[in-house]
């Protein structure tokens, strides 16, 4: 039978070095190959924090653009926005009614998106406790075996999973159990300022982070401004040298390389930084063209994602109503 694969990306900001070779790269030469794959602007999810409604509009196409123009074919998946289909947001309240508060508290993002507000004297939303059950529902809607993300949603997925077994065992078999897929390097891009923490798109400071459309003088210029490590030796340690082996896995992931293999064969951060950059201009200047010309004709684009709206209601729903039924709600007449 053929692999579901479901993913996707959530209109923060714009699209970074980190969701393309974390995630997006892989869709497109991976699984919109080899499997039966579904691919999401996971917009409610942007709703979880303080928000500015037509920032979130204009970049939920911009997210949809970027992944045709990385090379998703709607010929060979299902590109679609969360919001358009509403079997997300019906199975996400029978999960709620699975999980339970304390395995929601404990998520790491919770904890310190919560801490932030808090310490800016913010309130939390109650959506950003239960974002993590609208993403098991995501996932749990469409039988998906596999989950292609990098690694900062690996407690995510695995919080689908318990879902999934959980739900099974109370009400009979519905959901399968899906598990987390990772790209072999730059699993964890990190920022380019700040190399202990993940390349985010709605970080604040955006000195570290490369963003897909950023023009080349840009890229150059944040690459170039690194921050390395007080050493000179080019080695591959995340622990001792983290802005170095950030650097390392960039250019590993740009040349399909291996980062250890690469240190070897520089004397100085100069080099590895000129060579990364360079690296990553290559890797981006086909993305921005096409979308440039796509961005240019927004109606082929709403038409891909009307169509792939309709594909995913069709493949969610019968689930989504197995579901309710098994969970004791009487079918609609
Ligand atoms: N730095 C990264 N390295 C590797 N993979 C990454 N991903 C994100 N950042 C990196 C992967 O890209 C997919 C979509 O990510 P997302 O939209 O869920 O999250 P984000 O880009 O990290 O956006 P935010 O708003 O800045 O998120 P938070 O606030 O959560 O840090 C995912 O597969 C993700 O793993």
């Amino acid at each position: 039978m053929t692999k579901r694969i479901f993913s996707g990306i959530k209109p923060t900001g714009h699209l970074t070095l980190g969701n393309y070779l974390g995630a997006l790269r892989r869709w497109v030469d991976v699984d919109q190959h080899q499997s039966d794959a579904l691919f999401s602007v996971v917009d409610l999810h942007a709703l979880t924090v303080d928000h500015d409604p037509g920032r979130v509009r204009r970049l939920s196409r911009q997210a949809a653009t970027l992944m045709l123009a990385a090379g998703l074919d709607p010929e060979l998946c299902t590109v679609f926005v969360q919001s358009h289909v509403a079997e997300h947001t019906r199975l996400s309240y029978l999960l709620e009614c699975t999980a339970t508060d304390g395995e929601l508290r404990r998520m790491i993002q919770y904890k310190e998106k919560g801490a932030r507000a808090r310490a800016a004297g913010e309130s939390v939303r109650l959506s950003l406790l239960t974002y993590p059950v609208l993403m098991a529902a995501d996932i749990l809607a469409y039988g998906t075996d596999e989950v292609p993300v990098g690694e900062d949603q690996t407690q995510h997925v695995e919080l689908s999973r318990d879902l999934a077994v959980r739900f099974n065992q109370r009400y009979g078999h519905t959901f399968t159990v899906p598990k987390a897929t990772h790209p072999s390097v730059a699993a964890r891009v990190m920022d380019l300022q700040d190399p202990l923490s993940k390349m985010g798109k709605s970080h604040a400071s955006t000195a570290g982070i490369v963003y897909l459309l950023d023009d080349t003088d840009m890229v150059r210029k944040k690459i170039m401004r690194a921050v390395t490590d007080s050493g000179r030796e080019v080695e591959y340690d995340r622990e001792r040298s983290p802005g170095v082996a950030n650097l390392l896995e960039i250019l590993a992931a740009c040349c399909q390389g291996n980062p250890e293999a690469l240190a070897g064969g520089y004397e100085s951060y100069g080099a590895l930084k000129r060579d990364t950059a360079e690296a990553v201009v290559e890797l981006l200047r086909p993305v921005q063209e096409r979308h440039a010309g796509l961005a240019a004709d927004g109606g082929y684009v709403d038409g891909v994602l009307k169509r792939g709206a309709e594909r995913a209601r069709a493949m969610a729903r019968p689930r989504v109503d197995a579901a309710y039924a098994a969970m004791g709600l009487l079918p609609g007449v």
